[in-house]
C-alpha cells in the first residue's frame, strides 16, 4: 500500500491538470474524501477541477469547504484524474476514458479500473485511504482538508458505529480535530438540519414495515406516490432502510424504492449476514452491511419481495 501510495505522489507531481471525480449521487464520503484533496493539491500550485457528474448535490453536504466549487462540466483538456469511494468505472458517470486514473476506494467490490489502484477494504472511509495516502507521503493536511475528510468518516462509520471502527480510526479522527475541526459543528450540520417533507416522508415508510424470515428480516417501501404526496426528494430516503435495521430482531433490512429506472433495492445487515452478495446478483454491489442495486424491468414490491425472500433466507444461513 506504501509503494502505490508514493507511487500516485508521484504521477500528482507530473500532473498540471487535475480532475478530482466521485460517484454519481456521492454520499458523504464521497464528497468529502474528493473535497478534502483540493486545499492540498491546490496548494501544490496544480490546476483543480472538482466534478460530479449529478446535477443537484445533497444539500446536507453543502457545509464542506468548497462544496460551491463542485462542477458537472468536464475540462476539455486535463493530464489526470483521481476517483473517490467509487467501485467501478460506470458509476462516474463520464463516457470517456481519462489519460489517467488513480483509484482511491474501499469497496471490497471494486473493479481495479484506474491506472493506480489504491483500495483498502479494511478503511473505514475512503477518507482514511486518503488520510494514509497523506500521512505517508509526509504532506499537511489543512483545516478544510481535515473537516472534509471527518464528515467522511463520520457519515461513511455511521457516526463511529459500524464494526469497520477501530483504534486507528479513532486515532484518525482526534489528529483531524487537533488540526481544527469541530465534531459538533459538523454533527449539527448533518443531523439538526432536517426537513420536514423528510419527516412526513419517515412517517409513510415506516407504516409500510413488513417483517419476514421469522422476524430476522424487514422490508419497507418508499413510492413514487409517497415522495410526490410528502415533497421528499431522494437524499430524503437515505436513512429509512437504517432504521429499520435497528429493530431488535432484524438482521437483513431491505428498502425497496420505486424510481425512473425500476425498483431500487437498499441492503443493510447487522451481525453477520453478507447483503452485497445480494445486491451482485442483480448487478449492484458495496459491502457486507450495506449494499443495493436496481432492479429493472416490470416489478412491483411484492414482486421483488418475493425474489428477494429467498435471497436473504440463504444470506440468514450464514449464521455461525
Ligand atoms: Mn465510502
Amino acid at each position: 500500500m506504501n509503494s502505490l501510495f508514493k507511487k500516485a505522489y508521484e504521477k500528482i507531481k507530473d500532473s498540471k491538470n487535475i480532475v478530482l471525480i466521485s460517484h454519481i449521487n456521492p454520499d458523504g464520503d464521497a464528497l468529502g474524501s474528493s473535497l478534502s484533496l483540493y486545499p492540498i493539491l491546490k496548494n501544490m500550485g496544480k490546476k483543480v477541477t472538482i466534478f460530479n457528474v449529478t446535477q443537484s448535490l445533497p444539500q446536507y453536504l453543502d457545509f464542506l469547504p468548497n462544496f460551491n466549487k463542485v462542477t458537472n462540466k468536464l475540462p476539455k483538456n486535463y493530464d489526470l484524474m483521481i476517483s473517490f469511494d467509487c467501485g467501478s468505472f460506470d458509476r462516474l458517470g463520464i463516457e470517456e476514458k481519462p489519460p489517467f486514473l488513480i483509484n482511491f476506494d474501499h469497496h471490497i467490490s471494486n473493479t481495479n479500473y484506474g491506472d493506480i489502484n489504491i483500495i483498502d477494504p479494511k478503511a473505514a472511509s475512503t477518507s482514511q485511504v486518503v488520510y494514509n495516502f497523506c500521512k505517508v507521503n509526509n504532506i499537511s493536511i489543512d483545516k478544510d482538508s481535515a473537516t472534509c475528510m471527518y464528515t467522511a468518516l463520520v457519515t461513511d462509520t455511521g457516526s463511529f458505529q459500524y464494526e469497520s471502527v477501530n483504534e486507528k480510526v479513532f486515532l484518525m479522527a482526534a489528529d483531524l480535530v487537533s488540526i481544527g475541526v469541530k465534531p459538533d459543528f459538523v454533527a449539527k450540520m448533518l443531523f439538526q438540519r432536517d426537513r420536514l417533507s423528510r419527516l412526513r416522508l419517515l412517517a409513510k415508510a415506516y407504516d409500510t414495515i413488513e417483517m419476514c424470515c421469522d422476524g430476522e428480516a424487514a422490508f419497507v417501501e418508499v413510492s413514487k406516490e409517497m415522495m410526490e404526496i410528502t415533497g421528499a426528494i431522494k437524499e430524503d430516503t437515505d436513512t429509512i432502510v437504517n432504521s429499520v435495521r435497528n429493530i431488535a430482531s432484524v438482521e437483513v433490512a431491505c428498502m425497496l424504492r420505486e424510481d425512473d429506472e425500476g425498483i431500487k433495492i437498499s441492503l443493510r445487515s447487522k451481525n453477520f449476514a453478507d447483503v452485497s452478495k445480494i445486491a451482485q446478483k442483480y448487478g449492484g454491489g458495496g459491502h457486507i452491511r450495506a449494499a443495493g442495486a436496481t432492479i429493472k424491468g416490470e416489478y412491483d414490491f411484492d414482486k421483488v419481495k418475493n425474489m428477494i425472500k429467498d435471497d436473504i433466507n440463504e444470506v440468514l444461513k450464514e449464521k455461525e
